[in-house]
């Protein structure tokens, strides 16, 4: 049996059309090319940073192994996105499905078509809370700190509420 392999962790993001189906079609199509999801965080309804005025996102973080490399699994994200015709325009605009690479075990890369870890992933807590609650241990390999670590320090202030939201106590 060949080892399990780094963990890897993925984050998705839809703000355009059926979001929990966009959400689910990617988690199926990485694990049809080769991502042996292990962990998936719940989803959460995401106040929009950056770009222009849009809607709120699903966002999700999955966790696990794959025997692709860092590149072919970017290429499996892309790959992805695509198969949801997402359609690249505006920067930071909304999007029918993001498929993002965040970590790859202990891997760094800065090269042209992948950056490891991903560069704004302690930047946003839409990122952060979905990865501190399904791997709060891991470490980021270049800032050194755990992902709940990063969650307390992050300065981003935008919302990010468990989806669908817990019922009201009575
Ligand atoms: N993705 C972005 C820009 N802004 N905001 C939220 N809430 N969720 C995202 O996934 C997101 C975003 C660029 O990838
Ligand atoms: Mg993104
Ligand atoms: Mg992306």
């Amino acid at each position: 049996m060949r080892a399990a392999g780094p963990a890897v962790f993925i984050g998705l993001g839809s703000n355009v059309g059926d979001r929990e189906r966009a959400l689910s079609v990617a988690r199926a199509g990485l694990r049809a090319a080769g991502f042996a999801e292990a962990t998936a965080s719940a989803l959460y309804l995401t106040e929009p940073v950056g770009g222009p005025p849009q809607g709120w996102f699903l966002n999700q973080v999955i966790g696990g192994t794959t025997a692709l490399t860092p590149e072919e699994t970017m290429r499996a994200c892309l790959e992805a996105e695509r198969a949801l015709g997402r359609e690249r325009t505006v920067r930071n605009g909304p999007r029918t499905l993001d498929v993002d690479l965040l970590l790859y075990g202990d891997v760094v890369r800065e090269g042209e078509a992948l950056v490891l870890p991903h560069p704004r992933l302690h930047e946003r807590r839409f990122v952060l809370v979905p990865l501190a609650e399904i791997a709060p241990e891991a470490r980021h390999p270049v800032l050194g700190a755990t992902t709940r670590e990063l969650l307390v320090r992050c300065p981003d202030r935008a919302e990010v509420r468990l989806f669908p939201p817990a019922p009201a106590a009575r």
